[in-house]
């Protein structure tokens, strides 16, 4: 804790607005309302081994609420807490084909909320830790409500971003643009507590984490970047640790804490890979820049690809801008084939 004071999230987020002197408090009040929302599916997430054994007849437990797989639970935790408060003018959602409007008997506010309400839902019956990822863009188009236009914006517009970790103990992390900061809910208290103020990537990163699973399906370029990384080609660098959770927020949080580098890439068969630009990369690499560090499809920065599908996926290599800058230099070398089948996506001339 800095200096031995003990600051809630609510009073730090009011600290930074100070920082804006146009600002009118909307914002303030949906970081507010995010963290609020990630406190009931942190009470939720705890208790996820339970559902089983509370349950009762036709999938309800004993309060008499229908069972709901954890993931819809924190979906429907996020719209509700944000639908009505005038401060968003639409929200989309990984579980949501489409965008979510604001419900017309509300107002509707100039901020844009992207999620992905619990991602590495398959962990959940595992204990393995889980997050949500969050992110806010400022309304551009001229009407009232809001509209594709107003969430397809690069990850370099966005007015903050962050996630939520359901670990060993609950985390939000997130930025305004002004340093990425770190909370630690306090269940005793009900509050999240700066914990981690000021984040940089450390300078000597510890691991690399990707699903060497996949090896046989990686490009030339991938390849020869995983043996890179550990020291396989050349004794005159030191092998970095391998870790791997399937989580991205727990995989990118620890490699933001200790330094290191996630990747999941295309290949020759899903040319832009898994993880979904608008739900999880934009936000990540707009944290990992904060830090200090880079994230980059491979071809260049995340935070510059202008999206042109809600739900489009990309390539993510994420964390120390060193070792990310090596993997692109890898892939420009030996992927040209890649690079050729990828750009058309990126660009949005084919899916
Ligand atoms: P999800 O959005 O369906 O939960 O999938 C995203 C997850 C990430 O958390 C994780 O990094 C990745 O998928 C793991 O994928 P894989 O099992 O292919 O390694
Ligand atoms: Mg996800």
């Amino acid at each position: 804790m800095p200096d031995g004071k003990i600051l809630t999230i609510g009073r730090h987020i009011l600290d930074q607005q100070k920082l804006y002197p146009h600002a009118t408090g909307a914002f303030t009040g949906l970081l507010h309302d995010i963290a609020l929302a990630a406190k009931l599916i942190a009470q939720q997430t705890t208790r996820a081994g339970l559902l089983d054994i509370l349950g009762a007849t036709e999938g309800e437990n004993i309060y008499g609420e229908r069972q709901q797989k954890l993931d819809l639970f924190a979906d429907r935790v996020i719209f509700q807490m944000n639908d009505h408060t005038g401060r968003l003018c639409v929200m989309g959602s990984e579980e949501s084909e489409e965008l979510i409007p604001i419900p017309d008997q509300f107002e509707a506010g100039k901020y844009v909320l992207l999620f992905d309400p619990l991602d590495g839902s398959s962990n959940i019956d595992v204990n393995v830790s889980i997050g949500t990822i969050f992110a806010i863009h400022r309304k551009i188009s001229a009407g009232e409500r809001g509209t594709l236009e107003d969430a397809l914006q690069p990850a370099s517009k966005l007015v903050a971003a962050g996630y939520v970790i359901y670990g060993s103990s609950t985390m939000l992390v997130y930025s305004t643009g002004q340093g990425v900061h770190g909370f630690t809910l306090d269940p005793s208290v009900g509050e999240f507590l700066l914990s981690h103020e000021n984040i940089q990537m450390p300078p000597t990163p510890k691991y690399y984490s990707a699903n060497q699973g996949y090896t046989k399906k990686w490009t030339p370029g991938i390849q020869a970047y995983l043996n890179w990384l550990q020291g396989l080609d050349s004794d005159d660098h030191e092998p970095l640790a391998g870790r791997y959770i399937g989580s991205l927020v727990a995989d990118f949080h620890r490699n933001l804490l200790r330094g290191g580098v996630f990747l999941y890439p295309g290949d020759m068969k899903e040319p832009a890979g898994k993880m979904r630009l608008m739900f999880e990369a934009q936000a990540l690499a707009f944290i990992a820049n904060q830090a200090g560090g880079y994230a980059s499809d491979g071809v260049g920065s995340i935070l510059d690809i202008q999206p042109h599908d809600l739900h489009q996926r990309v390539p993510l290599i994420v964390g120390n801008r060193d070792l990310v800058e090596t993997a692109e230099n890898f892939i420009r070398e030996h992927d040209n084939e890649w690079v050729k089948t990828y750009l058309p996506i990126r660009q949005g001339h084919t899916r």
